[in-house]
């Protein structure tokens, strides 16, 4: 019996990485009897029945650390919420969406602004909205090979799920940072046209320096997972560090007067743009509290 950490899964066949080889398995029936299915980032028991051609049955899925379900994937340490300053113009409720499923699943968060090379100015817009947030930030450009040491510092001894829209740069990175993953990338204005990713499946590459990083399929629309709109507020951290000074307990940092949340906003020390993914994401979740 070996352990080993599931890289890949295609077509039934789970790719599962040891200290020295990759070998391919299936699952025995009992996952599926169990409801459970091995996923990419599981630690796994394999038995091995092929020494030559490396293949075996994945026995056991060690318990999970934490999943994430799009992408699918599970023992995550860092997401890292990646957008593109211009080309494709980031969607901050989007992106918001992301973080705020990250922050309720506990895992922790960076952001990653490509495309620096498209507008400075902007990037460093951008960048000042999430360090008030208290994320580490990471400004870069693929094209130009900018702060990429930044980046794989971030990435070292961790598995990161790289996270975004299609066409910010998510293999365009990964290709950069020099692990001759030659992983496929494409035109913005062809998925835009094609309406098609140019990553297909979803893939964790060791480093060479330590660690794993995911390249998944962008994704254009993102359904917040049924959170309580009560929640929320725990999910922006600078408005958990704000709202100690709210008049009423539990203040939706909306409507209220006295709210400390609202006076850090006027003050600069909350961004507006996080403020008003707030306010929208606030009132999405109460509508679906509505109807149940
Ligand atoms: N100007 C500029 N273009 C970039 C940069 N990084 C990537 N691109 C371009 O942006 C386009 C999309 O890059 P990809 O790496 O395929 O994007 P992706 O996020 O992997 O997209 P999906 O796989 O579809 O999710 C390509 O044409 C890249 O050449 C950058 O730093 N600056
Ligand atoms: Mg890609
Ligand atoms: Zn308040």
């Amino acid at each position: 019996m070996l352990e080993g950490k599931i890289i890949k899964g295609i077509g039934g066949f789970y790719y599962v990485k040891t200290n020295e080889d990759i070998y391919s398995c299936r699952a025995r029936g009992k996952f599926r009897n169990k409801s459970l299915t091995p996923m990419v980032g599981d630690i796994v028991n394999i038995d091995v029945t092929d020494t030559e051609k490396l293949e075996g049955y994945v026995t056991e899925i060690l318990p999970r650390k934490n999943e994430l379900f799009r992408p699918l994937v599970s023992n995550i340490d860092l997401l890292l919420v990646t957008f593109a300053v211009t080309s494709p113009e980031p969607s901050f409720v989007l992106i918001d969406k992301l973080i705020v499923t990250a922050e309720a699943r506990k895992i922790p968060v960076a952001i990653c602004i490509n495309k620096c090379d498209l507008d400075e100015e902007k990037a460093e817009e951008y960048a000042r909205t999430y360090e008030l947030c208290g994320y580490p930030v990471v400004v870069c450009s693929a094209e130009i090979g900018k702060n990429l040491d930044s980046l794989r510092e971030l990435l070292r001894d961790k598995t990161t799920a790289l996270a975004g829209n299609s066409g910010v740069g998510k293999s365009s990175l990964l290709n950069a940072i020099g692990e001759s993953f030659n992983l496929k990338t494409g035109s913005v204005s062809d998925k835009i046209q094609r309406g098609k990713h140019t990553t297909r499946h979803t893939e964790l590459f060791p480093l060479s320096f330590g660690g794993y990083v995911l390249d998944t399929p962008g994704f254009g629309s993102y359904e917040l997972e049924r959170l309580s709109f009560r929640d929320l507020p725990s999910l922006f951290p600078e408005i958990t560090r704000h709202e100690g000074g709210c008049r009423f307990a539990g203040c939706s940092h909306i409507k209220e007067p006295d709210c400390s949340v609202k006076d850090a906003l006027i003050e600069g020390k909350i961004s507006e743009s996080r403020y008003e993914s707030y306010k929208e994401l606030y009132e999405q979740l109460k509508q679906i509290k509505e109807w149940e």
